[in-house]
């Protein structure tokens, strides 16, 4: 087997991946990137630290976009679509927003709205969410596509860890309802 996947079992951007490979045979190894020794053992492996990390053979990627791109390649299945990345750019834009609030929760920072750092995660949130509700409405995650993917990896992850509530976003729900049953979707279930 030469493809290893290096990531944790909770991180929503390792779960994308984790779907995507679906079907193919890899290992996957878990990394505690926030444990000191084992950040120093992952730092051999990318400089930029972050997980989700693939290996195939020689082939290091670093992304979960390139990963993705790759994965795509393999599997011979199509790249998405310009409209179907600029849905990911969106769930990307609250993953990471919630990541910073996250991390600033877990420093002891106050994430008041009169830190400028803090009013930019707090107001993008909900303006992202809104929009991809409305796309939600519009039926652009009918089909269990790398947005929708990148979707139902997000709203698991958040609420797996208690970092929002989705009710004012009922047609986000409805989506990660829609595939809740999936056997992919099941198996990779944030723990
Ligand atoms: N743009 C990156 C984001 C990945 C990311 O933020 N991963 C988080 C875990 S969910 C991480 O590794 N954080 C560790 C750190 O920031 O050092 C990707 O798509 O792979």
């Amino acid at each position: 087997m030469a493809i290893t996947l290096y990531g944790s079992l909770p991180s929503p951007y390792v779960r994308r991946i984790r779907i995507l490979l679906d079907g193919v045979d890899y290992k996957f190894e878990q990394i505690n990137v926030y444990e000191d020794s084992a950040r120093a053992e992952y730092a051999k492996l990318t400089p930029i630290k972050k997980l989700p990390l693939l290996t195939d053979g020689e082939q290091s990627i670093f992304d979960s976009h390139i990963i993705a791109q790759y994965v795509f390649a393999k599997k011979q299945q199509a790249q998405p679509s310009i409209d179907v990345l600029n849905l990911v750019s969106a769930v990307d834009a609250v993953t990471d927003s919630l990541i910073i609030l996250f991390m600033a929760k877990r420093s002891e920072i106050e994430t008041s709205e009169d830190k400028l750092i803090f009013k930019l995660q707090l107001t993008r949130i909900p303006d992202c969410l809104t929009w991809l509700n409305e796309q939600a409405k519009q039926g652009k995650f009918e089909s269990l596509n790398y947005a929708t993917i990148a979707l139902i990896s997000l709203i698991d992850w958040a609420e797996f860890r208690q970092l929002y509530d989705f009710s004012d976003y009922p047609d986000l729900i409805k989506v990660r309802d829609t595939f809740a049953e999936t056997e992919i979707i099941k198996q990779t279930y944030p723990q």
